[in-house]
């Protein structure tokens, strides 16, 4: 039948008759989300559809990849435009004729609200649904609340908003969220012939306002509430929205549907207005910012389908694994064949791990371990498009490293090292095409972190570090861009507000405190403990090694090393900062590391001192923020939110703060300066303020006027 011509609607909003089926198509790249254009042109169109004597059903439908991501997260923070999502849901869900939702591709948020104010659902397989708005400290507010449990059941709809993350369509279509299931990919299709199906029927409207919890299933929704609610400390400590989301669910037993709705409205602008909601924002956008750096604007990522790893260690292992789980094949290098198998066994035991626990079968382990290769001659990286060095941490042994992979690499692959601190501009000096080297520093356990710092030296081309950034995507890592120098983003600034940690020890306050402090703010662990996790010998050497070159004006507390010379370095000797009996992973205070502590602070004449758990984290919060304007002054970070985006992912900063300088911003920029300036009369040394830092309060800016697209 030949369409209907359109009806004027805004252009993201599209509406045109196809016989007696009205149908709306979202089309507003490249998300669609609900902006204000939207909401009008679906309020129009739904109106449109009602006045049409013609239309007998609608179909809502969303055109590209995905059917709506939600609201628009750009508007959140801004003056409300009308008409509001739940309107336009309101609206939906009171029309007078079927409303039929056809989802290919994700339906999130608020883009899932609609579905649920529409009378039938239909997913094809590609749909994703999710209520990912806690991700966002929100909840939803366009009454996903209210519809979802009436539709899913109260446990179920309580998991999908406080877990936030996606289900299929067949788990939608078990959970009763969706009414049909249909193959394929043409959702116009597939939803014309089921809105056709009901008109022809005379299927009634089916608003979900007017579904009850059925009496029967009360005990188990309050008790899925209640474990909810219990949950809550645990799972979502220092959360604001998941408290709110429960609360809005309870309603939906105790409150008719528009009372429901009004709580629900209540509590989202509460969430709107908190501080949460603007740091958890800003992790939203800046995640994606920092991918968009000026040699990605420039050039195209080099082809990547094979790939070189020297050395079996534990960082060589984890980044082989990385790889082979993005479906990369891997060839390793090591010394000679017992190194070899070591590096085999290594590989193997983390996917062993992963089968013991139940989180991948044994025939997926050995399909991804039979994309694995070993040899000890350079010459099996001959092919392989990009090659990771991860061998020991010293330029000589890296360098001769680097001079085997420049005899026998392929013209064009790229050479990449995953140092922690040492000199890349030297190394590429050592090979006859600095311009494919670059830094991929790779965080511990390397398949799990997050975090992929590239760094940048001076001679590479544009395109390896294109490449770099695709890799990243390829192994589902966020990117961010680091310039050289000793420690790149993270652990440079991890060097410094350690140090504070270290002084607030030597002059009074316990490791337990600190990490108390530590956690209380959001991190999932303390210094101290993330310490005698990743073992107390590699800061030793460190420290060490930086002893010579040490600034003598900089306090230097030796109380690490006195554990150190001990032996106790940490989990894996059973002792560190913490005792750990028999192997056990949770530390217990020791006495004996007080008393060490005891007896530095008196060889040293420090009369100790209290520490509040504020006084604590103002001083680490200073050294931290201090240190990463010092590194977004000197270019070692692009933006401030390439800082935020490295500690969010490779060190713990909790997301809903956003980040060390966006805390900042948060706390005030004068706050933040006066207290390192306070600081800075007991210890100038160490407490300098960074250039920027006091230039931003002189003009009364904030680190996020720095925050602009860098792409090129
Ligand atoms: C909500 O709905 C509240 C409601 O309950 C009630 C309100 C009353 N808005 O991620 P990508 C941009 S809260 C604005 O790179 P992918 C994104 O910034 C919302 N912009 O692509 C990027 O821009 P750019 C609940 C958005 O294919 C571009 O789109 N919804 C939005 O890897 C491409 O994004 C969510 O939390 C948005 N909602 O992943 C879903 N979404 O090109 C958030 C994306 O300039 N979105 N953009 O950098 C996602 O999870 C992913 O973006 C998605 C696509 C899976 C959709």
């Amino acid at each position: 039948m030949a369409p209907h011509p359109a009806h004027p609607t805004q252009d993201v909003v599209t509406s045109r008759r196809e016989g007696s089926v009205f149908v709306i198509t979202i089309d507003h790249p490249p998300v669609n989300a609900l902006g204000v254009a939207v909401r009008q042109g679906l309020m129009a169109a739904i109106e449109a559809a009602e006045q049409d004597p013609e239309v007998q059903a609608v179909l809502v439908l969303g055109a590209g990849r995905h059917f709506i991501a939600g609201a628009d997260i750009r508007e959140f923070g801004k003056p409300p435009q009308p008409p509001l999502l739940t309107d336009v849901c309101n609206r939906i869900e009171a029309c007078t004729k079927p409303v039929v939702a056809a989802v290919q591709g994700s339906a999130l948020g608020g883009g899932l609200e609609v579905v649920l104010a529409a009378h039938y659902r239909l997913a094809l397989p590609g749909a994703k649904f999710a209520l990912p708005e806690v991700t966002l400290g929100l909840l939803p507010g366009a009454g996903g609340t209210q519809r979802a449990p009436r539709l899913m059941g109260v446990e179920a709809a309580l998991n999908l908003m406080l877990d936030g993350k996606p289900i299929g369509a067949r788990q939608a279509q078990a959970l009763g969220l969706v009414d049909r299931w249909v193959d394929g990919t043409d959702s116009v299709q597939a939803g014309l012939a089921y809105a056709r199906e009901l008109a022809a029927s005379g299927a009634p409207v089916r608003p979900t306002r007017d579904l009850r919890i059925a009496v029967a299933d009360m005990p188990a929704a309050s008790q899925a509430l209640d474990a909810a609610r219990a949950s809550l400390n645990k799972k979502y400590r220092g959360l604001f929205s998941p408290a709110r989301i429960i609360d809005a669910v309870q309603a939906v037993l105790d409150r008719p549907f528009d009372e429901g709705l009004r709580l629900e409205r209540d509590h989202f602008r509460q969430c709107l207005d908190t501080p949460q909601r603007q740091a958890l924002i800003h992790t939203f956008f800046a995640e994606r910012e920092a991918a968009k750096v000026p040699e990605a604007g420039r050039a195209q990522p080099r082809p990547l389908d094979r790939v070189g790893i020297v050395g079996g260690g534990t960082m060589g292992a984890g980044i082989a694994v990385a790889m082979l789980d993005a479906g990369l094949p891997v060839t390793m290098i090591e010394r000679d064949e017992p190194s070899l198998e070591r590096g085999r066994a290594n590989v193997a035991k983390v996917y062993d791990s992963l089968v013991q626990r139940g989180r991948l079968d044994a025939a997926e382990r050995d399909r991804r371990l039979g994309m694995w290769s070993g040899a000890t001659d350079y010459q099996a990286l001959a092919d392989a498009d990009l090659v990771v060095e991860a061998v020991f941490e010293d330029m000589a042994v890296k360098s001769a490293v680097f001079a085997e992979l420049d005899r026998a690499c392929k013209p064009g692959a790229v050479l990449a090292s995953n140092t922690s601190y040492l000199d890349i501009d030297q190394l590429a000096k050592t090979v006859s095409r600095p311009q494919d080297v670059i830094g991929l520093h790779f965080f511990s356990p390397a398949n799990i972190m997050k975090l992929l710092e590239i760094v940048v030296p001076d001679q590479v081309a544009d395109d390896v570090v294109a490449t770099g950034f695709a890799l990243a995507r390829r192994l589902k890592k966020v990117a961010v861009r680091a310039g050289v120098c000793d420690g790149f983003i993270g652990n440079r600034i991890l060097a410094v507000y350690r140090l504070a940690a270290d002084y607030m020890l030597a002059d009074g306050a316990s490791p337990y405190q600190i990490d108390q402090a530590v956690r209380g703010f959001g991190f999932p662990m303390g210094p101290f403990q993330v310490a005698d996790l990743a073992g107390g010998d590699i800061g030793w050497a460190a420290r060490k090694r930086r002893a010579p070159t040490r600034d003598p004006n900089l306090r230097y507390v030796p109380i690490a090393d006195r554990l150190c010379e001990r032996g106790w370095f940490g989990q894996k000797t059973g002792r560190g900062w913490y005792l750990y009996p028999e192997g056990g992973r949770a530390g217990q205070e020791d006495p004996e590391v007080l008393a060490i502590m005891d007896e530095e602070r008196r060889k040293a004449g420090v009369a100790p001192r209290a520490f509040t758990q504020e006084d604590i984290m103002r001083r680490y919060m200073a050294a931290m923020i201090n240190e990463a304007a010092n590194v977004v002054h000197q270019g070692i970070a692009l933006r401030p939110l390439d800082v935020d985006v490295a500690m969010l992912y490779g060190f713990g900063f909790p997301r809903y703060r956003g980040g060390p300088l966006h805390y900042a911003d948060h706390v005030g920029l004068d706050v933040v300066l006066a207290d390192i300036r306070a600081f800075a009369a007991e210890d100038p040394h160490f407490w300098k303020p960074s250039p920027l830092l006091v230039e931003l309060v002189e003009q009364g800016r904030h680190f996020n006027d720095l925050n602009q697209s860098k792409q090129g």
